[in-house]
């Protein structure tokens, strides 16, 4: 299929220009001033729009077995809601049980992505430590495309990596090349404090902001990107909430470590006072973990992104319906931890990051594309409009509105945390490798059509340094004596 986009202005994470846009099987093919339409191609009109690339999360969970039950939205309804948002990759995450093989857990996330109408990729969570891990890492770098490796310092009993595995993955990761990502939350503390909030009698949805306060965050953030610091491998932290995981991440980039910052569309716009609403089923719905916050906190994010120091915006989408968080009716800490928003961010960050003037346009594509396809090594063929790319398009009408409603999204969740939210600024149409997917409120995916995309690995450090002492007298060298 070939399409010309036509009449649009060019939005790209560092520049601004009148141009047409040419795709034709499933790449960008020229972008410039009054291009011709080849015979057979479909025009797309994008007078008075910003034709941008395709937004990437780098940061959902489509039907993740998680506290007992499954998320509500899978692959195929999760990247169809994303297209229909503008959304045109998403980047979710492999979560073995501990004691499960990597290998064996990579194998049966790809079997149940295959339904993805939208373009994905994994990051793969090392939640246990043994000799296969250490393999498994390797092989899955070398042969799967995974450059990114998730820890989650929160969810003791379950899917928590202690020190131990955090030190043991994060070198392993540094050898392979590779990036590390972390879930900030003290787990021990959350465990305590769980316990403590149940024996006061608070088992309400108002217990779980309790029970992990921002320095529960703040002190795992700066634990990790220690850790990082001292076995000098690259951070990415998910989900950066609050201003005390913020400050550890400003620290660290101040000092020149290589640490990089996610913030949620939900926690730049939602406070911790929908955790006192009397309906349960609207406390429950918010519970995600971390926690929305106290008022304060979402302005330091805002700040952090224009400041750079946070690179990326995502959802963590991970959905649970009312009758799946009613498990934790009688208790908390029950209840399943997710929201949504993989349709919204993009309407969501433009109309509250650039309609407010905290963003430029470039600076949105930047943190909703560009930066993620950067820093998980996928860029150009993502987050840009340049000739080789990959055409995923969004055509951004800057006047069209909408309301976002549980009741119109494309979303399998019965709740939306932006219920009721005007936004203005949206896609009017997405392209996702060449093809309309989305136009004018008609949804056009296909089921198994989305793609893997192999992220591939950074330079590996350790395999040159075995090629060099295999070269030379086999000197015990210190990783600084190497440097030198
Ligand atoms: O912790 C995560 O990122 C997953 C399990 C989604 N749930 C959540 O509350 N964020
Ligand atoms: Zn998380
Ligand atoms: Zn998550």
């Amino acid at each position: 299929m070939s399409i010309l986009i036509r009449g649009g202005t060019v939005v790209t994470a560092d520049n601004t220009f009148r141009a047409d846009v040419y795709t034709e099987d499933g790449v960008i093919k020229a972008v410039g001033e009054d291009l011709d339409a080849p015979a057979g191609a479909e025009v797309v009109d994008a007078g008075g729009c910003y034709v941008m690339p395709g937004g990437i999360d780098p940061h959902t969970h489509m039907e993740l077995p998680f506290m007992g039950t499954v998320a509500s939205e899978d692959f195929f309804t999760g990247t169809t809601a994303g297209m229909a948002g503008g959304t045109t990759m998403i980047i979710d995450f492999v979560i073995p049980n501990p004691q499960e093989k990597l290998m064996d857990a990579y194998n049966k996330w790809r079997g149940w992505s295959e339904k993805a109408a939208g373009d994905y990729s994994f990051h793969v969570a090392v939640t246990w430590w043994d000799d296969s891990v250490h393999a498994d890492m390797k092989t899955l770098t070398e042969e799967h495309g995974v450059n990114s490796f998730k820890h989650f310092m929160a969810y003791k009993g379950a899917i928590m990596a202690d020190d131990e595995i955090l030190v043991n993955s994060f070198t392993r990761a540094r050898e392979l090349g590779a990036i590390c990502t972390v879930h900030a939350e003290n787990g021990e503390l959350v465990f305590r404090l769980q316990q403590d909030m149940l024996e006061r009698g608070i088992t309400g949805p108002e217990g779980h902001p309790q029970s992990r306060p921002p320095e529960v965050e703040g002190e795992a953030a700066n634990r990790a990107i220690r850790i990082a610091q001292v076995m000098d491998v690259p951070l990415y932290v998910v989900h950066t909430s609050c201003k005390d995981a913020l400050d550890a991440i400003i620290r660290a980039r101040n000092e020149g470590q290589r640490v990089f910052g996610e913030a949620l569309a939900g926690h730049l716009l939602i406070d911790d006072s929908v955790y006192r609403h009397p309906d349960f089923e609207f406390a429950a719905a918010h519970v995600m973990s971390p926690p929305f916050r106290p008022k304060g906190h979402q302005e330091a994010l805002w700040l952090g992104l224009q400041a750079g120091h946070l690179q990326t915006t995502a959802t963590d989408h991970c959905c649970f319906c009312a009758p799946q968080k009613a498990a934790g009716i009688d208790n908390f800490s029950l209840i399943p931890n997710g929201t949504g928003g993989v349709e919204d961010r993009m309407h969501v960050l433009w109309t509250h990051g650039v309609g407010t003037g905290r963003l430029t346009m470039n600076e949105f594509v930047a943190v909703t594309s560009t930066n993620a396809a950067k820093i998980f090594n996928i860029y150009p063929r993502k987050g840009s409009i340049s000739v080789g790319a990959d055409a995923d398009v969004v055509v951004w009408d800057p006047e069209k509105s909408r309301t976002i409603s549980a009741e119109t999204h494309h979303q399998n969740i019965d709740f939306n945390i932006f219920e009721g939210m005007t936004v203005k600024g949206v896609n009017t149409v997405t392209i996702s490798q060449g093809n309309i997917v989305y136009q004018e409120g008609d949804v056009r995916t296909e089921k198994g059509a989305g793609r893997y995309i192999d992220r591939p690995c950074f330079a590996p450090y350790y395999s040159a340094m075995e090629k060099q002492r295999a070269l030379h007298a086999p000197t015990s060298v210190s990783r600084v004596q190497a440097a030198e």
